[in-house]
């Protein structure tokens, strides 16, 4: 059952589950990110009955969250509703979005990490779903699938809703250094298969001047439906199967039936969505993976008991071959830039003009996040393969990544440097004897052909500075060069929250996203890309999932 709160909010129609106790579901989803909201909503809207289970609570004010910096008392706005909070997401004492159970930045509420991320939405390029980034070729169309996400969830690129642009001056100088270097100007998703020396505002997936995304679109059209359910504040533990029959999942709540198990329908169907470290997890404890984590789980005193017998685990690559970006930050300075004082005051005390811009009509500096231009290059390596750089450009800079040399803080803004597409390092992903999700191998740089990329697209940048007058580097200083810089970067700095792989299409769920040797057990999240996508990674997961779905209800044998 929703919150108190959010049925008095929510039109709430769907089935009041403590009157279903223990009754079956056609499809049971497990996890609400993009994934699992894309795949409940068009389950439901094809007339299935579906339970969408969520381990975390509410956070958009629509939805029932509360949780909001004073300055908004009393506007029916959360942290989690305004864009220009995004950096406080990262230093706030009181950080109960986080999943704490997995040891690298995942969001555990309504919406997943699409609640907590900065909103950077791309239309997905054909690139993405190419059959050299390790799509079968029944996936390659995907034009369908993107515009029926598009369809929903628009995006854009100046989410005030007056529609000026606010605190742009760290995209005009970036834009400087950049003209010099043959890129061009274009707006990133009118054209998505032209990342080559391109360069644009940062588009988002906000909505009126608050956070988006597939909560307010997806999930307000199924919690519609009498026929899906939405349980929240629920943790799956693992999937009951017999064999390669799943029968249901195993929650830590009894309410919802005997022992906290949640029964199919004879033709039910399990769909996974809880993300790129938490569903190896469920595939763990389930008894699919390879055998060193099932074991993990074997010796494990509450999770144990739930394993099927070994006769009857399934052997396969699970949380191998996972990637996400590497990236490197650099900050600079320039007389022109406003620093927005890091946004350290924006959380309680914020410039009061724009709070009280931003309470009036969603308008103004807060009604966007902190980045402002991001821009691509493709890049030739000596192996003969092409990798996409990608650059996000913003104002402030992360402490860590302050200058020791004096400087003027008021002027520092930040570029960062991600490769997405055609690197070849690889990392894996599994479980501890805590059951903490974790990567067990990291994925940045185990091929030095991406390293010595990556020194190549820094220096590039770091070139240009002197034909913008006034426009200084500060962090790496005047005394580290860049290779230096790379080199020596702390690893736990590298990675950018884009996990992707770790149940790939091909080598762990089938082209139908079903996993190989059970017969009803799907997933739908990011774990199941193959390959990086060119930019940050929600439109594509979002469009993969519309696809998905569709191929799930096409398939034979289902209910
Ligand atoms: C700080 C940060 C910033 C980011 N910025 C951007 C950005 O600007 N643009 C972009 O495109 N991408 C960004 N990303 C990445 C993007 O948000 C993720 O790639 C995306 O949310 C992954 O979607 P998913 O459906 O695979 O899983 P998730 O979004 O992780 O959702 C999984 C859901 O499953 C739930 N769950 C997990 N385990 C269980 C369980 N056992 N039982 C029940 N429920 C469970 C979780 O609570 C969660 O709600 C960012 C990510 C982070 C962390
Ligand atoms: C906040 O929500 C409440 C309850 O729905 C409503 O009565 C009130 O008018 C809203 N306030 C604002 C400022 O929107
Ligand atoms: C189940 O786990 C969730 C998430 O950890 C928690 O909020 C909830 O209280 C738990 N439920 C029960 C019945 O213990
Ligand atoms: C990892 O990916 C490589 C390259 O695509 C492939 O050859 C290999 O079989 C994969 N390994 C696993 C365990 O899936
Ligand atoms: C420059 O940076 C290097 C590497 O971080 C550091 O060791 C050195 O102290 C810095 N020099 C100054 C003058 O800040
Ligand atoms: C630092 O930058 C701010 C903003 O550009 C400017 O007002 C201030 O004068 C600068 N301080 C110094 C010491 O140059
Ligand atoms: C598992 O990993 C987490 C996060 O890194 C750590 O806190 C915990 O101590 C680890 N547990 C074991 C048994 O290693
Ligand atoms: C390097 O930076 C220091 C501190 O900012 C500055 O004093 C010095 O002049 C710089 N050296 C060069 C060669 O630019
Ligand atoms: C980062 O990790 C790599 C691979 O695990 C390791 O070789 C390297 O020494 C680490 N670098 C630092 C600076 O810790
Ligand atoms: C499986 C299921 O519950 N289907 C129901 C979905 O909702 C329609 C009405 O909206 C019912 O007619 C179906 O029985």
């Amino acid at each position: 059952m929703l919150s108190c709160l959010a049925v008095a909010i929510l039109p709430f129609v769907g089935s009041v589950l403590s009157q279903t106790a223990g009754s079956p579901y056609d499809y049971i989803v497990v996890g609400a990110g993009p994934g699992g909201l894309i795949a409940a909503d068009r389950l439901s809207e094809a007339g299935k009955k579906v339970l969408l289970l969520e381990r975390g609570g509410p956070a958009t004010w629509e939805t029932g969250g509360t949780y909001g910096p004073v300055w908004a008392k009393g506007a029916n706005l959360t942290k989690f509703d305004i864009p220009g909070l995004f950096e406080t997401m990262f230093t706030d004492s009181n950080p109960f979005w986080w999943c704490n159970d997995i040891s690298v930045f995942a969001g555990c509420l309504l919406g997943g990490g699409t609640t907590v991320n900065a909103a950077q939405y791309w239309i997905p390029p054909d690139s993405d779903f190419a059959t050299t980034t390790g799509w079968p070729s029944s996936w390659t169309n995907h034009h369908l699938y993107t515009d029926r996400m598009k369809a929903r969830l628009a995006s854009t690129d100046a989410p005030s809703t007056d529609g000026k642009r606010y605190l742009e001056q760290s995209a005009d100088v970036t834009a400087r250094l950049l003209d010099v270097q043959g890129y061009r100007r274009v707006t990133i998703n009118d054209s998505p298969d032209s990342k080559d020396h391109v360069y644009g505002f940062t588009a988002f997936d906000l909505i009126k001047g608050k956070r988006g995304g597939p909560v307010a679109t997806y999930f307000k059209t199924a919690n519609a439906r009498p026929n899906f359910t939405y349980k929240q504040n629920t943790y799956v533990l693992n999937v009951v199967r017999n064999g390669a029959q799943i029968t249901g999942v195993k929650t830590n709540d009894t309410s919802l039936g005997p022992d906290g198990v949640v029964p199919l329908t004879p033709k039910g169907r399990v769909i996974l969505s809880a993300g790129s470290l938490a569903s190896p997890r469920i595939l763990f404890r389930s008894g699919v993976g390879p055998s060193d984590m099932i074991n993990i789980v074997k010796n494990d005193v509450a999770a144990g008991p739930n394993l099927p017998p070994q006769a009857q685990w399934i052997n396969l690559p699970v949380g191998y071959n996972v990637s996400d970006n590497p990236s490197i930050n650099l900050v600079f300075t320039h007389p022109s830039i406003d620093a927005y004082d890091n946004w350290a005051q924006v959380w309680d005390n914020p410039r009061p003009a724009d709070a009280a811009q931003y309470l009036q009509s969603q308008a103004g500096v807060l009604a966007g996040s902190s980045q402002k231009l991001n821009f691509w290059r493709a890049y030739g390596g000596s192996d003969g393969k092409t990798r996409w750089m990608q650059g996000t450009v913003r104002p402030g800079a992360p402490s860590r990544f302050l200058p020791t040399a004096p400087h003027n803080a008021s002027q520092i803004f930040t570029i960062t440097i991600y490769l997405g597409t055609g690197i070849t390092s690889r990392g894996r992903i599994g479980i501890n004897a805590s059951m903490t999700a974790l990567p067990l191998v990291t994925p940045w740089f185990t091929d030095p052909i991406d390293k010595v990329i990556m020194i190549q697209a820094v220096n590039d940048i770091a070139t240009n500075i002197r034909n913008v007058p006034g426009l200084t580097l500060v962090t790496p200083n005047n005394t580290t060069t860049i290779a230096d810089y790379v080199n020596n970067y702390d690893n736990a700095s590298l990675g950018s929250n884009h996990w992707v792989g770790s149940n790939a299409i091909g080598a762990v769920v089938d082209e139908n996203t079903k996993v190989f040797n059970t017969n009803n057990l799907f997933v739908v999240d990011a774990s199941i890309i193959p390959q990086l996508p060119v930019g940050n990674p929600q439109g594509t997961i979002m469009s993969t999932a519309e696809q998905a779905v569709a191929k799930i209800l096409a398939l034979a044998g289902g209910p």
